[in-house]
């Protein structure tokens, strides 16, 4: 068996590009009888920036029943939210003693994150990864499914791993990274050369996977893409088109050079409607089965409460093993 272990933050909408790189991935992941699959919604990262309580306690309920209507089935894997396995927070403090701060100045995303929030700079932001690697070790997790932006913070939960293990002996698995073939980086609509993001100030640049159809249209049309009209797969060249065709190829499950060939002759304006009507065909099913689990509370709560229980048990096996080794007295 292989353990597959992956988290989102419920910050804001979840996006197409989280759909794609990640959720789609670990539903597809679910699927194969010799991974057992630990989802978690990253509710302790998400306070790394600022949250308004109210907004912060709707997305929390709303990306949990996203995740399962995307799914995830918290019968068969554990679907669970961070902040109710007190572990994660435990052993974050112990890996502490295991990093270096020069190793935490040097991440990429806390060095865009500390411009970002140049108001809010705070441990947290920096200590991001360390509680990433926490999430990680704590389920002896083999491979994590994440997007491409996320391979800096995998790469250092690795370099804790091998750290204690080193100091210890054989305490954590550790972990690699694994990212989809096609869609493991989303471009933003407005600037293809940025990575879709779920807190970009334009919402034009995004799909939120709960948009309705005619704003997902909209936003489509209005995608940028280039002064050129040849529609062909070329990142560097055309970043956008690129962009457009990589979604449409996991909207229609068709290769890339196939839909380049479908295209042959067309303009830009038919691969933006053809790649609107594909994600809204995609989402469709999705977006009824949410809006049928938000409206039971009682539900996700108690799969919270039963996917939290199951976590911590593995989770609790695993701090102690680690304290122990560091010679902790034991109870
Ligand atoms: N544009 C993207 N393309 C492919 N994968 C993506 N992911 C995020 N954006 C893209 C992957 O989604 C997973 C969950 O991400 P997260 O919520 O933990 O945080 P993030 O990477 O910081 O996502 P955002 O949307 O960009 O949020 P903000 O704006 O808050 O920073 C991860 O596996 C990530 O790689």
């Amino acid at each position: 068996m292989k353990t597959i272990y992956s988290a989102i933050q419920p910050s804001g909408v979840m996006t197409l590009g989280n759909y794609i790189g990640a959720v789609d991935n670990w539903h597809q992941m679910q699927a194969d009888p010799n991974n057992k699959c630990i989802f978690a919604l990253a509710d302790l990262h998400t306070i790394t920036v600022r949250q308004d309580p109210a907004k912060f306690h709707e997305n929390a309920m709303s990306f949990y029943a996203l995740l399962l209507a995307l799914g995830l089935d918290p019968k068969k894997s554990i679907v669970y939210f961070q902040s109710h396995v007190q572990q994660h927070a435990y052993l974050a403090w112990l890996l502490n003693c295991y990093t270096m701060v020069g190793e935490m100045n040097r991440m990429t995303q806390f060095k865009d994150k500390s411009q970002k929030h140049s108001d809010n700079i705070n441990m947290g932001l920096m200590d991001y990864p360390v509680l990433m690697a926490a999430d990680i070790l704590l389920y002896n997790a083999h491979e994590v499914p994440v997007g491409v932006d996320q391979l800096q913070h995998i790469e250092i939960a690795r370099d804790i791993a091998e750290r204690v293990n080193g100091i210890y002996g054989d305490i954590f698995t550790v972990p690699k990274g694994v990212l989809k073939k096609v869609g493991a980086k989303i471009m933003s609509l407005q600037d293809p050369l940025a990575k879709m993001s779920k807190s970009d100030p334009n919402p034009k640049s995004f799909i939120s996977v709960l948009d309705d159809d005619a704003v997902i249209m909209k936003k489509f049309k209005s995608a940028v893409t280039d002064s050129e009209t040849e529609i062909r797969f070329d990142p560097e060249n055309k970043p956008g088109v690129s962009n457009l065709l990589t979604i449409l190829s996991v909207a229609t499950k068709k290769s890339v050079d196939d839909l380049v060939k479908e295209f042959d002759g067309l303009m830009y304006g038919h691969l933006k409607v053809r790649t609107g009507e594909a994600v809204c065909e995609m989402l469709k099913p999705m977006k009824q089965e949410y809006n049928h689990l938000i409206k039971d509370e009682a539900y996700l709560l108690e799969c919270a409460r039963e996917n939290a229980a199951r976590a911590e048990a593995i989770a609790q096996e695993t701090l102690d093993r680690f304290k122990k080794a560091i010679g902790y007295v034991m109870i």
